[in-house]
């Protein structure tokens, strides 16, 4: 897949720190900052040229936040968000990548990130209480502590379509779109392969100026209006009184949202028209709050789900007006919210334009890339440009491209073939020392807000083995046991409506298990346990 040469740094001699980072995204970065606080000499290492992570390599057209921008910052400095003025209520990715590179030079962050470089193994050394990291460029580092802070959506996922390598065109995968490549495809053929949150956004945006653009959809999904919007100063006042506030709110919801953490209601209690008018009122306020705050039964009864996925199918046939076009894009193999629901802006909108096609592959797939465009079945479609947005190995992947292996041998990858196992979503037994940020197993919540909570607890863990005197801390395998099981029974009573076809489950990657990748119980009640854990002094784990 295309991506963009780095310049790579000479491999250094032997180097050890008391703690190393694996990437400068939006973890790697707050946790540089926490461990720095806490006197640790520190390393973080990226494969990428700059900070930013996940917004530094997704950088394709239309690529923007689904979560507002007054929560999608980091909550620990209240000098930082009095510095940065955001746009718009879901900033484009341009945005959120130039706010980290904007954290990053605040708090001078860059003398400890070592760019360009990418972490291929880890290993605990038992005797010497030390984890030892080979790089790409051929360094050895190591550390006491290492904190893998790869995120959820860092390993890309291409399928291995025939003939991938055989197309004439140029060929665009999104979560590599080159720095140079630009957004621009006058008189371009365009074929966008994959409908989730990234397809959705490129949709509308590539067939601006496009020639024509052919949209090949397998599952169709709910997409649920944006409602994005120019921030006024007005409102920025409103938010800025409101901050302390916000954030507490935030604690206290399943999502992490600074917003009424229940509907209220019960869709069961309601009549027809009643839901109706509800169900009108939230797609009129759009985002995720149209399905988290429509009715508290919504995903426990398939019928109450069965009234909001009809409404949304009704949106959709309202608004596109060819209906067999419109037929496609209605979702109806899963129930609404069982996937991630992608925010769109004016997505089906998109589909009443001349120069937009789409290509249902549900019954019929791809069957293979050609020189000159995409067959399906009989028919090939040819194409100046392929855009592939199809995902990520998420949640575990990107912590298992690493040759992560604990005080036994085993890698995390063996340990993980069956499903992840955490605990807590932060630490494994067998892997002393080892910390994730937004690991398997975490809340299914606004990431940022996970982060920043997540961070502080490895500081506290850290901390509180030092001054037990100590420079060693291990999760239990009771303990990690017993987060699996509460894991498991959290999203048991969803199941009747979420079937398991989507990356939450592990489904979108051939060959992985099917298991529940995050922790549906609620933020609220993960971050009760996390704080529990350390206040009591972290009785789930040992320290030698
Ligand atoms: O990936 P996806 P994504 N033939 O896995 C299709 C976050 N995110 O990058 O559904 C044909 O959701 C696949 O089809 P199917 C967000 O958390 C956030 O879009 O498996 N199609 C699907 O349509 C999101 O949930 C934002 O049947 C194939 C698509 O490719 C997560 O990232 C923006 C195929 C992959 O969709 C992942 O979203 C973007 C094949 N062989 C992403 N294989 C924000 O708004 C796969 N597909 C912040």
């Amino acid at each position: 897949s295309p991506s963009d040469p780095v310049t790579r740094p000479e491999p250094e001699a032997d180097q050890h720190y008391d703690a190393v980072v694996v990437g400068a995204g939006f973890g790697g970065l707050r946790m540089l900052h926490e461990l720095r606080g806490l006197g640790l000499r520190t390393l973080v290492v990226d494969e990428a040229d700059d900070v930013g992570g996940t917004w530094h390599w997704n950088r394709y057209p239309g690529c923007r936040t689904d979560s507002e921008s007054w929560y999608y910052c980091y909550s620990f400095s209240p000098e930082l968000e009095k510095e940065w003025q955001w746009s718009e209520r879901f900033p484009a990715q341009g945005e959120v990548a130039e706010y980290l590179r904007f954290v990053a030079d605040r708090l001078d962050l860059r003398r400890d990130i070592r760019f360009g470089t990418r972490v291929e193994a880890a290993e605990f050394d038992d005797d010497a209480n030390l984890w030892r990291l080979r790089t790409d460029v051929g360094d050895v580092v190591s550390a006491t502590y290492y904190v893998a802070a790869q995120g959820i959506l860092s390993a890309p996922y291409l399928p291995n379509f025939p003939g991938i390598d055989t197309f004439d065109g140029e060929v665009l995968f999104t979560p590599r779109w080159p720095h140079d490549r630009g957004l621009d495809f006058a008189g371009k053929r365009v074929a966008i392969v994959g409908t989730g949150a990234t397809g959705v956004q490129l949709v509308p945006v590539v067939s601006r100026t496009a020639e024509a653009v052919t949209v090949f959809q397998r599952t169709a999904t709910y997409v649920v209006p944006s409602r994005n919007h120019v921030l006024e100063d007005v409102q920025r006042i409103e938010l800025d009184r409101d901050r302390d506030a916000m954030w507490k709110r935030t604690e206290l919801h399943p999502m992490a949202l600074p917003y009424p953490p229940s509907a209220g209601r019960l869709g069961v209690d309601l009549d027809d028209e009643e839901r109706r008018r509800a169900l009108e009122a939230g797609w009129e306020r759009g985002t995720f709050r149209f399905m988290f705050e429509m009715f508290d039964d919504m995903m426990t009864d398939p019928e109450i789900n069965k009234v909001v996925a009809d409404f949304v199918r009704d949106k959709i046939r309202s608004i596109v007006t060819d209906p067999e076009t419109a037929e496609l894009l209605c979702p109806d193999d899963h129930g609404v919210g069982s996937k991630r629901p992608p925010l769109g802006q004016h997505y089906y909108e998109a589909f009443n334009r001349d120069n937009v096609e789409l290509v249902s592959v549900k019954k019929t797939p791809i069957s293979e890339i050609t020189p000159r465009g995409i067959r399906v079945g009989d028919d090939e479609y040819e194409f100046d440009v392929i855009i592939f947005a199809t995902g990520f190995d998420a949640v575990t992947g990107g912590f298992t491209r690493v040759d992560v292996r604990g005080r036994s041998g085993a890698s995390l990858a063996e340990r993980w073939a069956d499903g992840p196992e955490t605990l807590l979503a932060m630490a494994v037994d067998d892997f002393p020392n080892f910390f994730m940020i937004l690991g398997p197993q975490g809340p299914y919540a606004i990431l940022t807000v996970v982060i920043e909570h997540t961070a502080q607890w490895i500081g506290q863990a850290i901390a509180a083995a030092r001054d037990a005197g100590t420079d060693r801390i291990e999760a239990r395998p009771d303990a990690v046991s017993s987060w699996n099981q509460e894991v498991l029974d959290a999203v048991a009573p969803t199941m009747a409506v979420r079937g398991s076809e989507s990356w939450l489950f592990g489904a979108n990657i051939p060959g992985k298990a099917r298991v529940v990748q995050q922790y549906f119980g609620g933020f609220h009640k993960w971050l009760a346990k996390i704080r529990d854990e350390s206040a009591a002094g972290f009785p789930h784990f040992s320290r030698s």
